[in-house]
C-alpha cells in the first residue's frame, strides 16, 4: 500500500507537533508504523492522503455514531456557521440540546455542556468533592477518565495504596487522594470503602470499559458500586464519554439499569464536534456556579456548531429501530470475527455492548487491566497492520475500543470479516 504522502506529512510534522500528532494514541507507538494522515471521512470510510481507502471501525474513537460527514450535520453545521460560530452568550440550542440529553439519560435533571471529556470528567470530580465535602476517590485500573491530575494514577495491582503519579508534571498531593481497585472488584471496592470510612466522595467508572481494550462489567459489578456508594454515603460517577448514546440512547446506565449520581458525557453527544457534558439530580448541579459555589467555566462550552451538530445526531438516534440495527450489525462482525479466528486456530475473543466492541487475542476471559495485558498485543500489533494494507481501519493499540455506525452495511460488514479471514491466516505464522 503506498502510504509516502502519510510518511512525508508524519515526518513534517514530528518536527512541530509532539510526536507529530495532537493526541498520543494518533501515533501508533502501540503497534508501529506510518500514522496515515487522513485527507476526507465518508459514511464508513476514511480516505487517506495516498488515496487509500479504509472501513473505520475508530470513528473518531466512538463519536461519528451516524458515519463521517452525515449530510444532516454537515448542512446543521454549515447554517449555524453562516450565523455565526460562537457567541460566548447563551443561546436557544443548548437547551434544545440540554432538553434531548436530560430526556434520554435517565439520571440526569440538570446538565453543563463543557468542550471535552476530561473538561467533564474534571468538573465531575469536583462536583462530587463540593457535595460530599470529602476529598478521596475510587477509580479501577485501566479506566481512563481524560488527563485531569487526579485521574492520572499508576494502575495499582489489587487494593491499590494511595494513587502515585502516573505522568511527569502530576503532582504526588495532586493523586494522594485517588485509590485504584480493579475492575470487576467489588470486594476491593469494599475494602476501600472500610479503610476510608467517611472519606471518599466517589467512585468513578467507565460502566463498560473502552481504554483497556474493550471490558464489560461483571453480572453485579454495577448494581454493587451503587450498592457501596450508597451505604457509605459517596457519589456514584459514570464516566459515560465513550458509552453515552452509544451502546444505548440512554447510556450504560440504560443497558444495565443502574443510575449514577453524576453522569459524564462526550464523543457522540457533540456529534463529532468538541462538545462533552456533564449532569445529575437537581440538588447536585444547583452547586454548579453560577448557581452555586462549585466554579467552573469555558470560553467554547455549548458552542453553537458543537450544539446544533449534537442536536441532529441524537435526533437521528431517536429513530425506531437504529439501536437495533447498531447491535445486529456489530453482533454479525463480532461472531464472524470469532469464527474466523477460531478456524485459524488463534487465541481470540470478541464481545460488544450495542456499537461499540472489542477484541483480545487471548483464550481466557478478559475481566480487567491485568488479564487484558496478558493478551497477545504483538500479534494485535500484526493484525492491526495486516487489516490496515487490506484497508480495514482498527484501532492502533490493544487497549481501545471499536466501534461501528449506522454508516456500516452488511456488505462492509462481510468485506471486514472477509479482510479477517485473511489477516489471521497471514499473522497465525
Ligand atoms: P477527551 O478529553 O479525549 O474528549 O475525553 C477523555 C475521555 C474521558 N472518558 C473516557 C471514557 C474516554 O474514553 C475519554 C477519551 N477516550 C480516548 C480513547 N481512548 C480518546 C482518544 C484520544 O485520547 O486521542
Amino acid at each position: 500500500m503506498n502510504t509516502q504522502r502519510s510518511a512525508a506529512l508524519f515526518a513534517q510534522a514530528q518536527q512541530i507537533l509532539p510526536g507529530g500528532v495532537n493526541s498520543p494514541v494518533r501515533a501508533y507507538r502501540g503497534v508501529g508504523g506510518v500514522p496515515r494522515f487522513i485527507s476526507h471521512g465518508e459514511g464508513a470510510y476514511l480516505y487517506d492522503v495516498d488515496q487509500n481507502r479504509y472501513i473505520d471501525y475508530v470513528l473518531s474513537w466512538g463519536p461519528l455514531i451516524l458515519g463521517h460527514a452525515h449530510p444532516g450535520i454537515v448542512e446543521a453545521i454549515s447554517d449555524q456557521a453562516r450565523r455565526g460560530t460562537s457567541f460566548g452568550a447563551p443561546t436557544e440550542l443548548e437547551s434544545t440540546l440540554a432538553e434531548l440529553v436530560i430526556d434520554a439519560v435517565p439520571s440526569i435533571e440538570m446538565v453543563r455542556f463543557v468542550s471535552s471529556g476530561t473538561e467533564a470528567t474534571m468538573s465531575a470530580l469536583r462536583l462530587a468533592r463540593a457535595y460530599t465535602g470529602r476529598e478521596k476517590i475510587i477509580k479501577f485500573a485501566g479506566c481512563y477518565h481524560g488527563h485531569a491530575d487526579a485521574f492520572l494514577v499508576q494502575a495499582g495491582s489489587g487494593v491499590a495504596t494511595l494513587g502515585l503519579p502516573d505522568s511527569p508534571g502530576v503532582l504526588g498531593s495532586a493523586t494522594a487522594t485517588t485509590l485504584t481497585a480493579p475492575f470487576n472488584d467489588l470486594d476491593a471496592v469494599e475494602a476501600l470503602f472500610k479503610q476510608n470510612d467517611g472519606q471518599i466522595a466517589a467512585v468513578a467508572v467507565e460502566p463498560v470499559a473502552g481504554n483497556m481494550g474493550f471490558v464489560l462489567p461483571r453480572e453485579g459489578f454495577l448494581p454493587g458500586l451503587r450498592r457501596l456508594c450508597d451505604q457509605y454515603g459517596a457519589v456514584l460517577l459514570f464516566d459515560e464519554v465513550m458509552t453515552g448514546f452509544r451502546v444505548a440512547y440512554g447510556g450504560a446506565q440504560a443497558m444495565y439499569g443502574v443510575q449514577p449520581d453524576i453522569t459524564c458525557l462526550g464523543k457522540v453527544v457533540g456529534g463529532g464536534l468538541p462538545a462533552a457534558a456533564y449532569g445529575g439530580r437537581r440538588e447536585i448541579m444547583q452547586l454548579v456556579a453560577p448557581a452555586g459555589p462549585m466554579y467552573q467555566a469555558g470560553t467554547l462550552s455549548g458552542n453553537p456548531l458543537a450544539m446544533a451538530a449534537g442536536i441532529v445526531t441524537l435526533r437521528e438516534l431517536q429513530q425506531p429501530g437504529v439501536y437495533e440495527r447498531l447491535s445486529a450489525v456489530t453482533s454479525t462482525l463480532c461472531q464472524g470475527l470469532w469464527k474466523a479466528a477460531f478456524k485459524a486456530g488463534l487465541p481470540f475473543q470478541a464481545h460488544k455492548a450495542g456499537s461499540m466492541w472489542g477484541f483480545f487475542f487471548a483464550a481466557d476471559e478478559v475481566t480487567d487491566f491485568a488479564s487484558a495485558k496478558k493478551s497477545d498485543t504483538a500479534l494485535f500489533g500484526r493484525f492491526f497492520h495486516a487489516m490496515l494494507e487490506r484497508g480495514v481501519y482498527l484501532a492502533p493499540s490493544q487497549f481501545e475500543a471499536a466501534f461501528v455506525s449506522l454508516a456500516h452495511s452488511d456488505e462492509i460488514v462481510t468485506a471486514t470479516i472477509d479482510a479477517a479471514k485473511a489477516s489471521f491466516a497471514e499473522i497465525r505464522g
